[in-house]
């Protein structure tokens, strides 16, 4: 306790720390008044979500190689750091000149403020939580700050002040300390309570429980037996929502009301559509297993996962929309601003292209974009898998440009052929003899049909193929492989339906995904 005094008795430190506690009360003020809100006002989720939008692709890129699914933690992590430091900053601005520091309040007030009145589906009112947590902070600030100054022991002060008595340093410093750490709980407090206030009064999760999805009138084609790799510890054929990766822009997951739900369909169409959740629940549904790929799965990368969807054909609403000549692409945008370009041909084409409402049995998760989202076999999902939709532009590619197309990505993304070892590990250390190798590739709506193994510089040896359910699904292989000692390379590669050889030729994700063989080192024993 002593040496944490210490570290608080320069001036500077105690002002800085002011700064810190009217920070947290600006930003748990407009959290707990946040609960009455768009949850995606609140200052924390708009500024992220902003900066999220101003990502350069080689970030974006960084963040998931570095990070994962875990880019977003990250994120909160290096703006609390940010934030820590400006609050730092402002309130030593403050303390010595009060006109300037509370100039600074007002400015981030106002960056609060934009970023959240920009983001698509914030109403102005939704505004009204950052403004009266920066007046909150506004106050404390002044309040600590004026304290600081009566401080006899740092005379740094304007000299209204100067006239009243001078308290004794120790103890005054002792009593500011605690004020602010009184402060800085009560935010605490305050912030924890609008969380769960926020999550009572939300009752979309509960609405989504027990919600009943109609049977599909074309079910899946059966799974045949042996889908599964022979090799244990590859992933699940099937991916289990909890389990399924997660990659989207939104820091806090949209929360529809089923009921309010609906989707407009326009631009180049004979007949705008409108479709609500019931329309539907009533319609003819199918089901479809299909593996989603994202573009920024590095090779051996595991942002991929394989579930049975069941939704409405998208060449079923195309077709009462009626597009009109010249358009060759539809835009789908989310409700909070995402958007995807997706070639109209290929939501014509047969394949089981859908507007998703259940994900194996279930209705969709919240995270994957309950209630309702798309789903396009044989593209990544930035260009095709739109969650929490809620309109479908048709148009055309020379006239708009989706969410990553305008941030450097293709504005097309067919899948690569790839084909992944997961077993054993990079850099495993296994004992020589029978090693059991194996994995998953895709190349939806071709299908694979080979995947190869090379052992360090020798011939490449064909895997055994696990049952195909269709060709819009990854198949996974097994692989025997007799070690001996010594530290080996292993690479893999697919053959895709069309005949074609998975390229050896490395790319980086950006702009249309990555490319190249993977290659594992596992040291034998
Ligand atoms: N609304 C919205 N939908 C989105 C995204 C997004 O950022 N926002 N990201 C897309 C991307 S890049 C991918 S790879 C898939 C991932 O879907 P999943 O999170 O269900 O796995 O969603 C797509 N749909
Ligand atoms: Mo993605």
């Amino acid at each position: 306790m002593k040496k944490l005094m210490r570290l608080f008795r320069g001036p500077a430190a105690l002002a800085a720390l002011a700064g810190v506690a009217a920070a947290a009360v600006v930003l748990s003020v407009a959290e707990l008044l946040g609960a009455f809100f768009t949850a995606r006002a609140t200052p924390l989720i708009a500024l992220g979500s902003t900066f999220i939008d101003f990502t350069p692709p080689w970030l974006k890129d960084f963040a998931i190689a570095t990070f994962g699914t875990n880019d977003k933690a990250a994120l909160f992590a290096g703006m609390g750091l940010t934030i820590f430091v400006l609050a730092c900053v402002l309130g030593v601005v403050a303390h010595r000149r009060w006109a300037l520091g509370a100039t600074g309040v007002l400015f981030m007030g106002a960056v609060i403020v934009a970023g959240v009145v920009t983001r698509a589906g914030v109403r102005p009112l939704d505004a009204v939580p950052s403004l009266v947590g920066t007046v909150a902070g506004m106050v404390v600030l002044r309040l600590l700050v004026s304290r600081l100054w009566r401080l006899r022991a740092f005379p740094a002060s304007p000299a209204d002040v100067s006239a009243k008595a001078p308290e004794r340093p120790a103890a005054s410093r002792r009593a500011f300390v605690a004020a602010t750490g009184i402060t800085a709980a009560a935010a605490g407090i305050a912030a924890t309570g609008g969380r769960l206030l926020s999550a009572a009064r939300s009752n979309v999760a509960q609405a989504r429980e027990s919600l009943r999805l109609p049977a599909p009138v074309l079910p899946a084609a059966a799974v045949p037996a042996g889908v599964q790799s022979a090799t244990p510890g590859v992933t699940p054929w099937l991916t289990p929502g909890k389990d399924f990766y997660r990659i989207d822009t939104a820091l806090s997951v949209p929360e529809i009301k089923a009921e309010e739900w609906e989707l407009r369909v326009h631009g180049l169409v004979e007949e705008e559509v409108r479709l609500t959740f019931q329309d539907l629940l009533d319609a003819d549904l199918v089901e479809s297993h299909v593996t989603l790929t994202c573009v920024s799965n590095p090779v051996g990368g595991n942002l991929a996962g394989n579930a049975r969807w069941l939704g409405l054909p998208l060449r079923e609403v195309l077709k009462r929309a009626r597009p009109t000549a010249g358009a060759d692409m539809v835009l789908s945008t989310s409700i909070d601003g995402f958007s995807a370009s997706t070639p109209l041909e290929v939501l014509q084409d047969g394949r089981d292209a859908m507007l998703a409402i259940g994900m194996n049995g279930e209705p969709l998760p919240l995270e994957h974009g309950y209630p309702v989202r798309m789903v396009v076999p044989g593209l990544y999902g930035f260009v095709s898998a739109t969650k929490w939709v809620v309109d479908l532009e048709v148009t055309r590619f020379a006239d708009s440009k989706a969410y990553w197309t305008q941030r450097g990505w293709s504005e097309r993304g067919p899948i690569k052929t790839m084909a992944r070892v997961e077993v054993p590990k990079s850099f495993a250390v296994v004992p020589a003899g029978r090693v059991a190798v194996g994995g998953t590739a895709w190349a939806q709506t071709r299908g694979i049909t080979k995947v190869e193994v090379q052992i360090d510089d020798g011939d490449w040896a064909e895997a055994v193929l696990s049952a195909e359910a269709s060709v819009d699904t990854w198949r996974q292989w097994s692989f025997d492989w007799d070690a001996t000692p010594g530290s080996h390379y292993l690479k893999v590669r697919a053959t895709d339906g069309t005949g074609e050889v998975q390229t050896e030729k490395r790319a980086d994700p950006v702009p249309d995904g990555a490319s190249g063989w993977q290659s594992v080192m596992v040291t034998v024993e």
